[in-house]
């Protein structure tokens, strides 16, 4: 990558303008979203470009970790996609799938790991990055204003809760462009993580999460791993716990209790990150697989993927190439589990088969990683 790599989440910052002069108002248009991810604003233009990861294998030093922290997810074959009335087309249609057994973290990798992993090897994210607007402009619409000097300093969206209702399909109100955030000061300059070690990493982006996975000896999780190890065992249900509502009983994940994005009743006991392993794990033995932080997984995105694979497929690791139709010259990886953000009236994202993506050079403040690993490099998908 020639720049920084944080053009895709700042270019949806740059256009945000663009967006809300070209849109229905927010009140007309209030009802229609239900996600988190960052594409609906971006959406509306059709003009970005793909790109904007490097994509490059490590070849930095490997520090093996094996597999302790991991717990060996059995094999077996399930259901994957929709098994809620909550579900969105693109978890269309269920099909069959077969899994082999796999390692996988116990929990979101943490700021402690993320931090070790960077003394090691001096590594630099992507949010750390410096930006060339002169590479941005090209995949930037025609006329699109050069941005202030401060906005070409490197940094990271990070999270503002409102003071009140705000239209939900307009992700400025709550993401705000904040020079010289990153991975070490999630909240931008002035916040760290001294205190919050064994909080999951966030502001980390797919080019880094395959770095660090790489250095441990480990890999990514490949999709249907990550959904398949997220339901725990348990047929057909919509949570990895099962099927009853996040609301009721005992809190069972970090999610957005109360009215997003300006009341948080911290019923669940954080209006933000939580540590990691908090809430009860599931039948394998693997905590916040709901929640807490969106977690990046191997595969490209592509919203009618279910519906080209073939049926009881075994080890699928996506499409070869990622696709988002709201901005088909951006491919996209995917993320799962929902985040602190999420809830039911908003993007319900913690579900089992909940599909997100985003650029692979983007970092958020709601988005870490944890990893895999292959028990039999030779049978089991994802590779390494
Ligand atoms: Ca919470
Ligand atoms: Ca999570």
């Amino acid at each position: 990558m020639k720049f920084g790599g944080l053009w895709a989440p700042m270019l949806c910052v740059l256009l945000a303008v663009a967006c809300r002069i070209n849109s229905p108002s927010p009140e007309d248009k209030a009802s229609q979203t239900k996600t988190d991810s960052l594409e609906h604003c971006c959406g509306d233009v059709p003009s970005r470009p793909g790109g904007g990861s490097d994509g490059q294998p490590w070849t930095g030093s490997v520090q093996d970790q094996g597999t302790g922290g991991m717990v060996l997810v059995p094999g077996g074959s399930f259901t994957m996609g929709a098994s809620d009335p909550h579900a969105y087309p693109d978890e269309y249609p269920p099909h069959p799938v077969t899994v082999h057994a796999f390692w996988l973290d116990k929990h979101e990798v943490t700021n402690a790991q993320f931090a070790e992993f960077v003394a090691a090897t001096g590594y630099v994210t992507t949010a750390e990055r410096p930006i060339d607007w002169d590479e941005m402009a090209k995949n930037a619409p025609p006329g699109t204003p050069r941005p202030p000097e401060e906005m070409l300093q490197p940094g990271a969206l990070v999270f503002r809760q409102t003071r009140g209702a705000v239209p939900l399909q307009d992700h400025t109100r709550w993401w705000e462009w904040v020079p010289g955030a990153n991975w070490r000061h999630p909240e931008g300059p002035g916040s760290s993580v001294q205190g919050r070690e064994q909080h999951p990493v966030v502001q980390v982006s797919w080019d880094d999460a395959q770095a660090y996975a790489a250095w441990a000896g480990k890999r990514l999780p490949t999709e249907a791993e990550w959904e398949w190890a997220a339901r725990g065992g348990i047929e057909a249900a919509a949570y990895p716990w099962g099927s009853e509502g996040l609301t009721q009983g005992q809190p069972k994940a970090n999610y957005w209790e109360g009215d997003f994005p300006y009341r948080n009743s911290e019923e669940d006991g954080y209006t933000l990150l939580a540590p990691v392993g908090r809430y009860a794990p599931n039948g394998y033995g693997l905590h916040d697989m709901a929640g807490n932080v969106w977690e990046w997984c191997q595969d490209w995105y592509h919203p009618e993927y279910y519906q080209q694979v073939s049926a009881g497929v075994i080890n699928p690791r996506g499409p070869a190439r990622g696709y988002d139709p709201a901005e088909p010259l951006l491919p996209k990886r995917i993320l799962r589990g929902g985040s602190f953000l999420c809830n039911d009236a908003y993007c319900a994202g913690y579900r089992v088969a909940a599909r997100m993506k985003s650029s692979p050079d983007s970092g958020l403040q709601h988005s870490g990683f944890r990893c895999a690993r292959s028990a039999e490099p030779k049978s089991s998908g994802g590779g390494s």
